[in-house]
């Protein structure tokens, strides 16, 4: 028999060892990679309409990310997760399971959610989180073809890892996409050496005592989940000293989970470069998705031109380019002409609008190897060190959509030119906006409400979960609760739309950095964008080839910008409407747009989930 002080010690044994999280090789950490090769290499778009199931299993691993063992959040194993694929008309079921010690919920990003605003994944809003152990049950169907990205929607969840590629295919292409040889995803996005509690643990520590919106910047990109090591910046895994005043809950840092194992050494993980072989001669679809957290990633192939021909799930009309550039959340497929046999950089460099406060710890460009028509060692006859350190195409100043604009704009910094207009592209086959029968007019501010500072709308902040009542928006509004104006008002920070209305939503900036919004559950026409005040009624806007599409810029400026959007309020639901930029986003740039409460009378499943311990 064991004696008391043993058993006590086996406690607190199996306690600290639920905390240690395995070690994850490269090969582990990225998977098949053959999973990147979408359509015709293994997929049959011209199945009838199925139910296509998944399994999520979410944990933690210390892996080899942007080049340190750092930990990371793992999708059955991986980072990036997998690949989600279906044709429209497919039901698309994933179950969850979260190993992690936080919680946790799943968004698709760009899916519409006809109807289903309760599969939406954003926790805090159509769900409560999936609590550590526990299970969900995603249950959605497909309705429009495109390229699309999941991302956990929980704190800064998938900026450590939570996130993955997501394409839905159209039986009979209505928008008549040029015609192509096979398909391939692309997964960039900026990487940050340190893991995201930590991060947050600075950032709002640092803001209390020095310059606002002092984001903290990444320490280079991942194409694919691969990175070159960046040692400029070798984190440490020791706390601050002082715990920051929070304005929303951050695990501390665990002392029986350092962010890093302890014999760490930056470098220690030789440098890769993700790769690819096509064949000769064929036409290649490529989709790029920016899954990042903070930046602008400007995407170019060495010696290759490419067309544009799709913008967020919307087909474009082909524009020819050498570079793309997308904000956080944004997508584009772009065909290239593999006619030029060798190896070729692939190249996604760091938005310097972003990153112009950016010190020497910054590795400004990702690189990849495309390779055919050549032997499977063959390197790009630039050096990497050259490579990183030319333009690689770049041309700024040219202001061609997707590109930097007029530099003769003002800047939001001295050294970066602005962001330019990004809705020149021409839709293909979508509708034209409708008159507008509803104007939301919202000003962005900084402000230094009672949790500390903020960056609010109207003067208005969302905090995510404060209090004891953690109860997801769409339930309070299933329960009739006046949540837009009420006492959960400043939780939420909600816009009740008018039934079927068409909405505009104005949004002006002081002045500061782009914003990428991103709204949730619709497709939304951009208006306008510019510099200085919004002048006019939104209803004197050109409505012809106006970009369709789900993430869409606020210029940065520095005497101010605005964006106007038009969208119809015809999806029952709650739904996010927030920047893509992460950080932005925890300093509570969201609203919440309730539209048709009348209409959601769904049976939702998970409500249990809300009285779970977070
Ligand atoms: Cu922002």
């Amino acid at each position: 028999m064991l004696s008391l002080p043993v058993l006590l010690l086996a406690a607190i044994i199996s306690v600290v060892h639920a905390w240690e999280y395995p070690e994850i090789s490269r090969e582990a950490l990225l998977g098949d990679q053959s999973r990147y090769w979408a359509s015709s290499r293994h997929f049959d778009t011209q199945a009838e309409p199925q139910v296509r199931e998944f399994n999520f299993d979410m944990s933690v691993g210390y892996a080899p990310v942007g080049g340190m063992v750092r930990r990371t959040l793992l999708v059955n194993g991986m980072s990036p997760g997998p690949i989600i694929e279906a044709n429209v008309g497919d039901q698309i079921v994933v179950h969850v399971h979260n190993s992690m010690p936080n919680g946790t919920a799943v968004h698709w990003h760009g899916i519409r959610q006809v109807g289903t605003n309760f599969m939406d994944g954003a926790a805090g809003f159509t769900q409560c989180p999936i609590p550590p152990g526990g299970d969900f049950t995603y249950n959605f169907t497909v309705f429009d073809s495109g390229t699309y990205w999941w991302h956990s929607h929980v704190e800064l969840q998938y900026t450590d890892g939570a996130f993955g590629g997501m394409i839905t295919h159209a039986k009979d292409d209505p928008h008549k996409v040029p015609a192509y040889d096979d398909d391939l995803i692309l997964l960039i996005g900026d990487v940050y050496n340190t893991p995201t509690p930590a991060l947050s643990w600075r950032y709002f520590n640092t803001l209390y005592t020095t310059s606002p919106l002092a984001d903290p910047l990444p320490d280079g990109g991942q194409i694919n989940g691969v990175s070159q090591a960046n040692c400029a910046y070798i984190p440490t895994n020791a706390p601050p000293a002082t715990p920051p005043v929070l304005p929303y809950y951050v695990p501390p840092p665990d002392p029986n989970a350092p962010i890093y194992p302890t014999s760490n050494e930056c470098g220690d993980h030789p440098t890769t470069y993700w790769n690819v072989t096509a064949e000769p001669n064929k036409t290649y679809r490529l989709r790029l998705v920016n899954t990042g957290t903070h930046t602008d990633q400007i995407f170019s192939i060495d010696d290759h031109d490419l067309t544009v021909i799709e913008i967020d799930a919307t087909p474009v009309e082909p524009y020819h380019t050498k570079r793309v550039r997308l904000t956080v959340g944004q997508r584009a497929s772009v065909l290239i002409h593999t006619d030029k046999p060798g190896a070729h950089w692939i190249r996604s460099a760091l938005g310097l609008d972003q990153m112009a406060a950016g010190g020497p710890n910054v590795s400004n460009t990702t690189l990849a190897v495309l390779r055919y028509g050549c032997d499977e060692n063959t390197m790009p006859s630039l050096s990497p060190e050259d490579a990183v350190h030319t333009t690689g195409g770049l041309v700024y100043g040219d202001g061609g959509p997707g590109e930097p604009g007029n530099p003769a704009e003002p800047s939001w910094s001295d050294k970066a030119p602005t962001v330019g207009p990004l809705t020149r592209f021409v839709p293909v086959g979508t509708p034209a906006p409708p008159p507008s029968t509803q104007t939301i007019y919202t000003e962005l501010s900084v402000g230094y409400p009672p949790q500390g500072l903020r960056i609010q709308t109207n003067n208005r902040s969302w905090t995510p979960m404060e209090g004891a009542d953690h109860t997801a928006a769409i339930f309070k509004v299933q329960d009739g609760q006046e949540i837009g104006n009420g006492i959960h008002g400043t939780q939420f920070n909600m816009i009740n739309t008018d039934p079927g209305a068409v909405i505009d939503i104005i949004i002006q900036t002081p002045y500061g950095p782009t914003h990428p919004f991103h709204l949730h559950g619709h497709n939304v026409w951009v208006m306008a964008q510019g510099q200085g005040k919004f002048e006019g009624t939104t209803n004197q806007l050109p409505t012809e080839n106006i970009m369709y599409r789900d993430v869409f810029v606020v210029p940065g400026s520095k005497k101010g910008a605005y964006l106007v959007i038009r969208f119809k309020a015809d999806n029952p639901g709650v739904w996010p409407f927030h920047c893509h930029m992460q950080w932005h986003m925890m300093m509570g740039l969201l609203s919440t747009l309730t539209s048709l409460p009348d209409q959601m009378t769904w049976d939702i499943p998970g409500r249990e989930l809300c009285t779970s311990a977070h």
